[in-house]
């Protein structure tokens, strides 16, 4: 064989042999990336799965918004979450006990931990068959609260409607057994030591811009009309009844 030959076999075999090494360490370190941003090993908390599908809350909230808010905002959450907590005395509590000391703990576990304890409870009240009233002990509750059904749908909705920026309104039951009307900003939730009314919520509607904007846009009041359409109040109203336990 010439030499030249040689030398050219040397340089794809050479070629060859570095483009597979780079091609292994390109894939360590895409794994490795991957499973660092997305969770630690073995995490405490996982995105629970919407109990409906992703359009079942059309026409009022569509499904493009529910893909993203679910999947991504909601993941996002708990992946966060897991980090925040990973290795500290956080992980072996329950998040109702982390929110009662709130102001102790980091705010990355703040609004992580608020992200995702909020919007498990809000795809639960939310659902296909929703809408119209709820019944007996919680409407006689509502009614006898905020004089009447309309009235209360009016204070929520404002509560909503006014919030500046992002947040939540909630209909929360107080420590006297009382229901309220309140809001929270970011991802507070009422059962934070660091909220201004505190109770136990059992309905919330989420009024970041990512919940409404995609079919809404500035619309924020149209969203909160619509929302109406899909509260699932046989939930609602088993969380009442916890509550008042
Ligand atoms: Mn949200």
């Amino acid at each position: 064989m010439k030499k030249q030959a040689l030398y050219t076999i040397g340089i794809v075999a050479a070629l060859a042999f570095f483009t597979i090494q780079a091609a292994g360490i390109t894939k360590n370190i895409n794994t490795k990336n991957k499973g660092e941003t997305a969770m630690t090993s073995n995490p405490k908390y996982v995105l629970p799965d919407l109990p409906y599908a992703h359009n079942a809350l059309e026409p009022y909230i569509d499904q493009l918004t529910m893909e993203i808010h679910h999947g991504k905002h909601h993941q996002g959450y708990v992946n966060n979450l897991n980090n925040a907590i990973a290795g500290t005395e956080l992980e072996n509590m329950s998040l109702e006990d982390i929110f009662r000391n709130m102001s102790r703990y980091p705010t990355a576990v703040r609004n992580n931990g608020g992200g995702h304890w909020n919007h498990d409870l809000f795809w639960k009240v939310l659902g296909p068959d929703g809408g119209g009233k709820p019944e007996g002990e919680l409407l006689r509750a509502i009614e006898q609260r905020f004089s009447s059904f309309e009235d209360f749908r009016e204070e929520f909705s404002r509560a909503g409607a006014t919030r500046f920026g992002s947040g939540w309104a909630w209909l929360i039951v107080d420590s006297n057994g009382v229901l309220q009307v309140t809001s929270t900003p970011n991802q507070d939730n009422p059962l934070m030591d660091v909220a201004e009314q505190q109770g136990t919520p059992i309905l919330g509607v989420d009024v970041w811009e990512h919940a409404y904007y995609l079919q809404y846009q500035n619309r924020r009041p149209e969203y909160l009309e619509n929302f109406w359409s899909v509260v699932n109040w046989n939930e609602v109203e088993r969380r009442y009844n916890e509550a008042k336990r």
